[in-house]
């Protein structure tokens, strides 16, 4: 029994480790069949991308066949465009070049031409440059002799007086440079009034001046053109020039009074010792004081006597220089009295108008003028 306890203690054990076994067994069964589950859904994930990869390999040959078609296409395009216009493309590319050649010739030959022309130009502005200073130097020796003949036509035919001066449009009295014909320059002081000019010949003023002079200084004139002075018998002269002048004096008395008197007269020359013609004379009793009895009245000075007194030098016995007569009707170069003198004698030798104040009378100012008649 013990044995048979002992075989089956024993076949227990048997069983127990055939159990045992048959528990791994069935494990790994199931272990295997896992991983066979495993390994077959790998598989089918294989043959599904292998079957995608074959479809994708079919869809890249399908596309490079494509693309092999496109290009034999091109090709024959290409082939075909060559064969096509060959001949007609090749000439007119030839023309074209052929033209632009020409014309590359052409615009070359243009620039020389252009050039020689610009070098021809440039020579011609050259002299042109050369012609123009030419005719501006004759300009200017033009200008210049043109100047110089009107300032000799100026100074010898229109300026003789105030009168011309006045005509040149001056307006303001005063000292001005005449130059009549065949006379040197004279300075002379002009009197302008609205409608003419006045060459002043002789001014008393202020007695500033003796006018107590010998013929010289009466001939050649003395004073200061500012205020009192005499002209000059010579200058008046040239001034008049055997032209009939209007004589035109205006005196003031020491009320301030003013009168004023005008003759048309002739100026001569020296030949006939400077003689005075009236040659019309207003026939006012003021005027009468310069009445010449005959055809001219010369002048008189202190050492040259032409007066018509012959026993007598109204120069001498009055004052000054003047166109005596007979020594008493008037003397506008007598002496300047500020205070008349007491005696008599001395009264007479002063400025007298007689016909104005009488004989005995010295004027305060006088003035002579003349201008051509009009
Ligand atoms: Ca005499």
């Amino acid at each position: 029994m013990r044995d048979i306890s002992i075989k089956l203690r024993v076949f227990n054990g048997s069983v127990n480790e055939l159990a045992a076994l048959t528990r791994r067994l069935h494990e790994e069964s199931e272990a295997l069949k896992a991983r066979a589950n495993s390994l077959e859904e790998r598989e089918n994930r294989i043959l599904n991308m292998s079957s995608d990869l074959q479809e994708k390999a079919r869809d890249r040959q399908r596309m490079h066949d494509r693309l092999i078609n496109l290009e034999k296409k091109v090709e024959n395009m290409v082939q075909k465009d060559r064969h096509a216009l060959p001949s007609d493309e090749h000439s007119d590319a030839r023309t074209i070049q052929l033209l632009l050649e020409e014309q590359n010739q052409r615009i070359d030959e243009l620039g020389l031409r252009i050039k020689q022309q610009q070098e021809k130009l440039d020579k011609q502005n050259l002299r042109i440059r050369a012609l123009q200073d030419q005719i501006q130097i004759r300009k200017e020796n033009l200008n210049q002799s043109v100047v110089q003949t009107k300032q000799q036509h100026t100074l010898t035919e229109t300026v003789a007086n105030c009168h011309d001066v006045f005509l040149r449009g001056e307006t303001a009295s005063g000292v001005y440079t005449l130059q009549p014909p065949d006379s040197p320059p004279l300075r002379v002081y002009c009197h302008m009034t609205a409608d003419a000019g006045w060459t002043v010949i002789q001014r008393r003023l202020d007695g500033s001046v003796d006018f107590d002079q010998l013929w010289n200084e009466y001939q050649n004139g003395f004073g200061n053109l500012d205020g009192e002075f005499w002209l000059g018998l010579e200058k008046m002269y040239h001034v008049t020039k055997d032209e009939d002048v209007i004589l035109k004096i205006e005196m003031t008395d020491w009320r301030d009074e003013h009168q004023s008197v005008q003759y048309r007269v002739r100026l001569n020359g020296e030949h006939s010792n400077y003689s005075l013609q009236i040659l019309e004379s207003p026939d006012g009793n003021l005027e009468s004081s310069l009445s010449t009895e005959s055809s001219s009245l010369p002048f008189s000075t202190r050492d040259k006597d032409n007066d018509r007194k012959d026993d007598f030098n109204c120069a001498k016995h009055l004052s000054g220089g003047w166109w005596f007569s007979n020594c008493g009707r008037s003397n506008l170069n007598g002496r300047y009295f500020i205070t008349p003198p007491k005696q008599r004698h001395q009264r007479k030798q002063g400025m007298f108008w007689k016909t104005w104040h009488g004989r005995y009378y010295s004027l305060k100012s006088t003035v002579m003028m003349i201008s051509p008649v009009r």
